[in-house]
Formats: C-alpha cells, sequence, structure tokens
C-alpha cells in the first residue's frame, strides 16, 4: 500500500488483567469470577476450590515480568498497549471501605514502565471479570447496589492514575452479557431474560456514571465504550434475511446506541414488550445515560451471517452469536471467518452510525503455533490475517473513517478467554507454556515481531 496512517494514529496491542498477570491472591488481590474458573473460561463454577488448577493463577505471569514484556513490545514500537484494571486488587471484596494500597502501587508501576519506553496506556476498567464475592452475594451485576461499587472503584483508579491515563473504556465487550451472564456480569449461567437485561440496565447506567466521573475528574481525557464487533451479513437477499440481519446486528447495536446517543432506542422497547420484560429504569438512570461516550472501540475477529430460514435454524443456535456460515469464507482452527473486507465494512458501518472517532482495540487470529527444530516460530498465517486486515483498515481511513488506532489482541500469547487454554495463541511473543501449565515461561519473538515492526516504523505503508 502507498497509503501511510496518519501521524496520530496509534499502534500497539491489548492485553486484559486476568489472561496475563497470574498472581491472582497476591498483595491482597481478591478473586474474581475469572479466577474460579478451573475449565472452560465461560462456565460457572462459583465456588473456588482449594487446589483445584486453574491456568491463570499463573497466566504468563505478566505481573511479574512486565519489564521484559513491556520492553519487547517497545522494541516493536508501540505506541499504545490496552490494559485492564483488575478491580479485586483495588477493591478486594468489590465494596471494601478502603482501597488496597498495594494493588494500586502495581499499577503505578506498570504506568511509569509504559512511561519510560513513550507508550501511551489505554485502560480497560474492567475485562471479563468482577469481584467473586459480588457475584455470590448478589449475583453481580443483577444487584443495582453494584452501580455504587462500580462508581467508587472507577474514581478511584481516575484520581490516582488520572495525570498520565489519558484513554479510557468501561466494560471490556459489554454486548457479551447477552451471551455469556458469568465472566464478565457475575450472572448465574441460567439467569432468566428479565434479570439479564436489568443487570445489562445496571452495566449500562454504571459506564455513564464512569463516563461521568471520568469527565469530571480527568477533563483533558477520553473515555469510550467497547463492543463486540460481530458484524453479520444476509445469508441471502431474501427481504426477511435482511430483516433479521438487521434486527440481529441490533442485539449488540443496542449498546452502542445507548452509550453514545444517550437512550434506549425504540427497536430495543418494542423488543421488551414482546418479550415480556419490564426494565425498572428511574427517571435518575435517565439523565446518567445522556453521559455519552466520546469514542468507540470495539473488538474484531469474524463476520458471519444471519438467516430467517428455520433449515438453518440448528447452525445458528450451536454458536455463541448466532451466526450462519458464509460460504465465501474461510475459518481459523476455532471456526471463526477470517473476513479482513469486513473490517472496512464494520468502520464505515459505525462511522456511518455513530459519526465518533473509532478505536480497533482488538483484532487477531488464535493459532497452535510449532516452535520448529531451529527454535523458531514461523507464523506466517498470522502475518498473513493481520496484514490483510491492517490493509482494509487503510482503506477505511481513505473512506474518510476517522480511526484513532489499533491493538491487536495478544500482542504476547495469553490465556485464552473462550477456551481457558494456552495453546490457542495470538501473539508476536512467543510464551513457552502448555495448557497443562508447563513451560519455562520464557519469551522468544516469533516471525510476526520483526513483520509488526516494520508496519509501525513504516506507518503501515508496507502493508
Ligand atoms: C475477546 C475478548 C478477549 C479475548 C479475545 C479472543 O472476546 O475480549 O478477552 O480473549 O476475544 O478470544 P479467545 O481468547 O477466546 O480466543
Amino acid at each position: 500500500m502507498s497509503f501511510r496512517f496518519p501521524d496520530s494514529f496509534l499502534w500497539g496491542g491489548a492485553v486484559a488483567a486476568n489472561q496475563v498477570e497470574g498472581s491472582h491472591v497476591s498483595d491482597g488481590k481478591g478473586l474474581s469470577t475469572s479466577d474460579a474458573q478451573p475449565i472452560g473460561a465461560f462456565g460457572h463454577p462459583v465456588e473456588r476450590v482449594e487446589g483445584d488448577f486453574n491456568i491463570k493463577d499463573v497466566a504468563i505471569d505478566f505481573y511479574n515480568r512486565y519489564p521484559e514484556d513491556i520492553a519487547l513490545f517497545a522494541e516493536m514500537g508501540f505506541t499504545t498497549l490496552r490494559l485492564s484494571i483488575a478491580w479485586t486488587r483495588i477493591f478486594p471484596n468489590g465494596n471494601d471501605a478502603e482501597p488496597n494500597e498495594a494493588g494500586l502501587a502495581y499499577y503505578d508501576k506498570i504506568l511509569d514502565e509504559l512511561e519510560k519506553h513513550g507508550i501511551t496506556p489505554l485502560v480497560t476498567l474492567s475485562h471479563y471479570e468482577m469481584p467473586l464475592s459480588l457475584a455470590n452475594k448478589l449475583n453481580g451485576w443483577a444487584s443495582r447496589d453494584v452501580i455504587s461499587m462500580f462508581e467508587k472503584y472507577a474514581r478511584t483508579v481516575f484520581e490516582r492514575y488520572g495525570h498520565r491515563v489519558k484513554y479510557w473504556l468501561t466494560f471490556n465487550e459489554i454486548n457479551v452479557t447477552i451471551h455469556q451472564p458469568f465472566t464478565g456480569a457475575g450472572l448465574p449461567v441460567d439467569v432468566d431474560e428479565q434479570t439479564r437485561y436489568q443487570a445489562i440496565h445496571h452495566q449500562l447506567v454504571a459506564s455513564a456514571k464512569a463516563v461521568k466521573a471520568c469527565h469530571e475528574l480527568i477533563p483533558d481525557a477520553k473515555i469510550g465504550n467497547m463492543l463486540l464487533g460481530a458484524i453479520l451479513y444476509p445469508f441471502t437477499c431474501h427481504p426477511n434475511d435482511m430483516m433479521k440481519t438487521l434486527e440481529q446486528n441490533r442485539e449488540w447495536l443496542m449498546f452502542g446506541d445507548i452509550q453514545v446517543r444517550g437512550y434506549y432506542p425504540t427497536y430495543m422497547t418494542r423488543k421488551f414488550k414482546e418479550m415480556g420484560i419490564a426494565i425498572d429504569i428511574t427517571e435518575d438512570d435517565k439523565e446518567l445515560l445522556k453521559e455519552t461516550v466520546d469514542f468507540v472501540s470495539f473488538s474484531y475477529y469474524m463476520s458471519g451471517c444471519a438467516s430467517a430460514d428455520p433449515a438453518n435454524a440448528e447452525e445458528a443456535n450451536a454458536n455463541m452469536l448466532n451466526m450462519v456460515a458464509n460460504p465465501h469464507l474461510e475459518a481459523s482452527e476455532w471456526g471463526w471467518q477470517i473476513d479482513p473486507v469486513g473490517l472496512r465494512y464494520i468502520l464505515n458501518f459505525l462511522y456511518d452510525r455513530y459519526q465518533l472517532p473509532l478505536f480497533i482495540v482488538e483484532n487477531g487470529l488464535g493459532a497452535k503455533d510449532v516452535v520448529n527444530e531451529q527454535g523458531e516460530i514461523e507464523d506466517d498465517y498470522r502475518i498473513q490475517y493481520l496484514n490483510d486486515h491492517l490493509y482494509q483498515v487503510g482503506e477505511a481511513i481513505q473512506d474518510g473513517v476517522d480511526v484513532m488506532g489499533y491493538t491487536s489482541w495478544g500482542p504476547i500469547d495469553l490465556i485464552s478467554a473462550s477456551t481457558a487454554q494456552m495453546s490457542k495463541r495470538y501473539g508476536y511473543i512467543y510464551v513457552d507454556r502448555d495448557d497443562e501449565g508447563n513451560g519455562t515461561l520464557e519469551r522468544k519473538r516469533k516471525k510476526s515481531f520483526s513483520w509488526y515492526q516494520s508496519v509501525i516504523a513504516s506507518k503501515g505503508e508496507v502493508l
């Protein structure tokens, strides 16, 4: 591409506390939903059983090895790193009277390290975890009381880090509460629809409270929402498939519409009525929802199709996002369909809808990498995937979309959210650890490492 990305474009990678840090009870940290999952990240074992193996207890030991890892990110030329703060490092039980100073001090050290390398932090307040004690006692976001607890946590970290963190996100993939109620929201897996949507409402109000607090406490910061950008195409051009696609896309766009526009869209209030759901929305809630985000961020891994044909219902129901496979696309080993053009499409689509700056905060290819006899990892498939997607980001920018930056998912191998495995790898940096927890945790540059380095150095010109 002879196109050069704008100088202001932020280049980097994205991680989440529970998928990299480990040290799950160090320095006073409390347990979170993600620590209570010995098998299958999205399960619902609320009780942590002593002696159970949870791969995230050590994860990739970023808690101790962050100086080496951040130095490697800097070597690739990162200008930004997306990371999350673990709520339970700051408030171990979610609602403690005082914050845990050791937890606060840990993120000071991370931010020092980023500053040393000139890397701009982009911080997610809540990435797929909530204090286990709130999940156990209150069913997590089902309780309205959690809103003020989250606000206190958000205010605490804004006050502590606001002088040097200028980019924030509220909830990671907030729309996933529709599909996976436990990990991010602390709800029981068999939650009824009424409770689920009430909990979602509480999360949306809490997100708006965080936006308000951020604007008050750090006036020069920008805070965004974060959506799982699961864009759907119609399976055929049948009008019913078109309508089905519109409806299914609105399941996730509802979150963006509320967080950007400040109120529930009518298509949603109609749907609630049809579902027999009555959400408790107070006048105060309505006022708060008007505190809207400064930018929209999203993850993008795949696209899929929506079909109104009952013949496709079984296929759609078999996966979390109710997608029907697109016959024109290849898929990853985990069945995620690879669609670089879809990234250009979703960028244009979201920009047309919201007219706000967009940030791609996750994108990447999970794969089982092999270390060859020379000790090298030749991940050409990953280079191909990322190259093709970034090329389309360049196209979208030329279409006129305001794109703030790109952080690929898992720049260093980490624990997969959906499988709780180490072997689904995304990194430019290999970590020597297997699904059973064996390995030295040694870091190694993959082939994609120097590729990404050259992309950043050339501001996208080599794509
Ligand atoms: C997103 C999550 C991340 C991450 C990624 C890849 O949905 O925000 O936490 O893990 O997906 O998914 P997986 O790890 O399941 O491959």
